[in-house]
């Protein structure tokens, strides 16, 4: 037996991701690649195993993506499943979802099986119907499961019982699965173990799953594409696309399955370590040779970018030019859409006073410790901030006497000048002040 069909899931049409308008319309691009893809190279069906909304609710242009995709299959003749997954399920009180709305129009098929008292009910999908548990097509017999959580594991052993009676026919089985394996993406709650996708071998040739966006296969039996686009900032460095999997039993090695990529907007990930620089000058001019040298490598379409800062700022958060390195952004890489994200720690901040509740609280030793410790979380300040924070407990104590505004100022330019005599080689008050 010879069969050839394309599988994907996990398009997730309607995402608008960032609030980018254009966005939306890149999901809507790789969906549209793929069905484009199916319709050229004329695989016998199409099977999108889960999520191919974002949402339960879709808004018209999202609509007009699905239907223009799932048009373009009917056109050439070649049917397509679908299951629901977690993201486009009949949500609670809903009677139907978008999956049934488009089955009710021929447009694709939607797989699930109905739970009864006494166990599962396989309702095969009848002529010219387009909705039911499992489909035969190019002798292969599709089952399909809703996304199921953590009920996955239980409702697959009562499936193993619903479809031991049906006789096999020569039919390759071909299960379509909306469910994580465990092991692929750490920390990921996986409905899956690796012992019962085992369990499954018994009665199913090919396993379609969904749900995780990267691609990976368990022997030639389990096989999952991943998103098509990038669904979120950490799935672009994975591998994904859609399958083209062609099925002779003839052979030793059933399953022949490629991963073809599916062009995607690109990212532009820049992470900026900002622990190695105590003024903002240094800062903002190494953080723009770093971005001409994302510049050298920009991809000709417009990239999503994040800038992520991070390590310890050394110097007062207020000075950061944070502005001025999201000019740059825009400037050097000219992004569809651009995140600064910053995600530096500030410098502790810590008293050095020691608990000893026998003695009373000195105030002003605590004043100074205080003002002393704000300073030394300042690199520029630090190796001076027991002597600005003296100045500055000066300062305040004859501006509680009165003292006028000229001469507070005359006192602080004298402190100040002491201090900087007195400095080794660091810089104080130094500050962008150029572009
Ligand atoms: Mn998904």
């Amino acid at each position: 037996m010879r069969c050839s069909f394309v599988h994907f899931g996990d398009v997730h049409l309607g995402t608008q991701q960032y609030d980018s308008a254009e966005r939306l319309n890149d999901f809507g691009r790789a969906w549209l690649f793929a069905c484009q893809y199916a319709v050229e190279h004329r695989p016998d069906f199409v099977i999108c195993s889960g999520d191919l909304f974002n949402r339960f609710t879709i808004n018209p242009l999202t609509f007009d993506q699905a239907y223009g995709g799932l048009a373009m299959l009917r056109d050439a003749g070649i049917p397509i499943v679908d299951v629901q997954g977690n993201h486009d399920r009949v949500r609670n009180g809903e009677g139907k979802c978008w999956l049934d709305s488009l089955a009710e129009r021929g447009m694709l098929t939607h797989l699930d099986l109905e739970t009864a008292a006494d166990g599962l009910r396989l309702k095969p999908v009848g002529t010219s119907r387009f909705t039911g548990s499992y489909v035969e097509w190019a002798n292969c017999r599709i089952v399909g499961v809703r996304y199921l959580g953590t009920s996955t594991e239980r409702v697959l052993a009562m499936l193993r019982d619903a479809l031991a009676p049906l006789p096999r026919d020569g039919l390759f089985t071909i299960l379509v699965l909306h469910a994580g394996l465990e092991g692929i993406v750490p920390h990921f709650n996986a409905e899956l173990s690796a012992a019962a996708l085992e369990q499954l071998h018994e009665f199913v040739d090919y396993v379609a799953l969904g749900h995780i966006h990267k691609h990976y296969a368990v022997g030639n039996f389990a096989f999952n594409g991943g998103s098509l686009e990038t669904w979120a900032l950490n799935e672009w460095e994975w591998e994904r696309g859609l399958l083209h999997v062609e099925v002779d039993t003839a052979r030793e090695r059933v399953v022949n399955a490629r991963l073809i990529d599916v062009p995607k907007r690109p990212f532009c990930r820049i992470r900026f370590d900002v622990s190695e620089f105590d003024d903002p000058r240094s800062l903002l001019r190494a953080g723009w040779e770093m971005l001409e040298r994302e510049e050298r490598k920009r991809p000709s379409q417009d990239p999503v970018v994040t800038f992520e800062l991070t390590g310890r700022l050394r110097f007062h958060q207020g000075d950061l030019p944070i502005n001025k390195l999201e000019d740059a952004c825009r400037e050097l890489l000219r992004p569809l859409v651009l995140r600064v994200l910053e995600r530096y720690d500030l410098n502790a901040y810590e008293t050095e006073r020691e608990d000893d509740e026998a003695e009373p609280i000195d105030r002003s030793v605590l004043e100074k410790q205080i003002l002393q410790a704000r300073l030394a979380e300042d690199a520029r300040f630090a190796p001076h901030a027991e002597k600005l924070a003296r100045l500055a407990l000066t300062l305040k104590e004859r501006a509680l006497q009165n003292e006028n505004g000229p001469q507070l100022v005359e006192t602080f330019r004298e402190g100040w000048q002491k201090i900087q005599e007195s400095r080794d080689q660091v810089t104080i008050g130094d500050n962008v002040k150029e572009s």
